[in-house]
């Protein structure tokens, strides 16, 4: 069973910024599908909860050298 989840990406400054984000959530492993927005700094990725959580994706982001600030 697949899930979608949405998130905020803050730091991309350039298109290729988010292309290459794009890519390296897409390559992890239970990530079927990601896309990444740079114009809203929406990150939305389709994963099964079984294989990847949530905050792997957050560290994958960081280690792109962008973050996910944290929802108040
Ligand atoms: Mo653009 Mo982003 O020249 O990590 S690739 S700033």
């Amino acid at each position: 069973e697949l899930s979608r989840i949405g998130f905020t990406v803050t730091g991309m400054s350039c298109a290729a910024c988010s292309a290459r984000l794009e890519r390296g959530l897409s390559g992890m492993p239970g990530v079927s599908a990601a896309r990444v927005n740079l114009a809203t700094e929406k990150a939305t990725v389709d994963y099964d909860p079984a294989l990847v959580k949530p905050e792997q994706m957050v560290e994958k982001v960081r280690q792109f050298g962008f973050d996910v600030p944290q929802e108040k």
